[in-house]
């Protein structure tokens, strides 16, 4: 994410196999389908799509990119990443973003939110040990306050970050809470639709104009509002953290969280409550379904380990174990 780099195509620009084409590095900040944006070190955009038939780019990824034409270009090289986040169900596989540093899991009271996709969020993150954020919005909205508290007590206990807050009534705690979680970071927004993602997006990086909601209804566009992931820089005068300046990733609203591409050992281990118990199997090979002397039922049946988070462990290692095309 480097944009010290002005003079692009000097010196190194011909490096590697390319030679006579000028492969460049870039960022992409936007990915739809086959469709990319990327930036160059320079901060110009560009259209960019993948050489071959597969897209296995995300957005956050560095890559290198050829001109294709005066505006476009395509995709040569897609560099080591430090991870990708995705979801998968029986058919396909689909990449979220990569290099994240933190998957920001929003929920609103109004809408209410599903528990079974904050626990699949939360171990999608704990899988790649990325650190969760969980964000209740709409505090504003008092009828279900109490009842998300209530639902969201079990995930505090269990240590994860969780903040309660109002874009719309309260926007300058909202603000003073996360902007120093953020700050030099690579962050993702990820969560249902109407949670109000694209929201907090506004309110964190002025001008960037993201649709939400009200915009779309009165361009008549649907329920979804947030169509395809996009990157946004923080804002300069956030400062730097370790030199970086940090992303904030918008993401649309999704319905479901299919986890089928996560191995079982992966699975037991994404369960932070889980990991104390795994040495005190009888068998090094437990599933911790219904195995003799399995630490993780043992702590379950004494109430220690809650007993949907244990049926949510058993549902992913179904999924898990199913067979995948891709
Ligand atoms: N009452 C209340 N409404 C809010 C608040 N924050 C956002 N909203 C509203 O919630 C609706 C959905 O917000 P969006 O930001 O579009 O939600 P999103 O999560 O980006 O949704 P998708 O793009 O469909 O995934 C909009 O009508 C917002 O104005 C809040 O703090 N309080
Ligand atoms: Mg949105
Ligand atoms: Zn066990």
């Amino acid at each position: 994410m480097s944009r010290t780099s002005r003079h692009r195509g000097a010196g190194s620009a011909n490096a590697g196999t390319n030679a006579g084409k000028s492969a460049e590095p870039a960022l992409i900040i936007a990915a739809h389908g086959r469709h990319y944006v990327v930036e160059l070190a320079d901060g110009t955009r560009m259209h960019a799509f993948p050489r071959g038939k597969k897209s296995d780019s995300a957005v956050g990824d560095h890559v290198s990119v050829e001109l294709a034409a005066a505006d476009q270009c395509v995709i040569t090289r897609v560099q080591a990443r430090k991870n990708l986040l995705h979801r998968s169900d029986q058919f396909k596989s689909k990449l979220l973003a990569a290099n994240i540093d933190q998957v920001i899991i929003v929920l609103a009271t109004e809408p209410g939110f599903s528990e079974d996709l904050l626990g699949r969020a939360l171990v999608s993150a704990e899988a790649l040990e990325i650190r969760p954020l969980i964000v209740l919005n709409k505090t504003d909205l008092p009828e279900r306050l109490e009842e998300a508290r209530r639902r969201l007590a079990l995930y505090r206990e269990l240590g994860y970050d969780t903040l309660e807050l109002s874009v719309r009534a309260d926007p300058d705690q909202a603000l003073g809470a996360l902007q120093p979680r953020l700050a030099g970071l690579s962050s993702i927004l990820i969560g249902q639709s109407g949670m109000g993602k694209s929201s907090l997006l506004n309110l964190l990086i002025p001008g960037v104009d993201a649709q939400t909601r009200e915009i779309s209804a009165k361009l008549d566009s649907g329920k979804h509002t947030t169509t395809f992931t996009r990157l946004y820089h923080l804002p300069a005068d956030w400062g730097t953290v370790d030199g970086r300046q940090g992303a904030l990733i918008d993401s649309p609203g999704f319905q479901e969280f299919g986890l089928y591409h996560l191995s079982e050992g992966m699975l037991e281990r994404a369960f932070p409550e889980f990991r104390p118990r795994l040495t005190e199997c009888r068998f090094y090979n437990c599933h911790h379904t219904n195995e003799p002397g399995c630490g993780v039922l043992a702590a379950v049946a004494s109430g220690a380990i809650a007993e949907r988070r244990h049926q949510l462990y058993a549902q992913l290692l179904h999924e898990s174990s199913q067979q995948k095309p891709w």
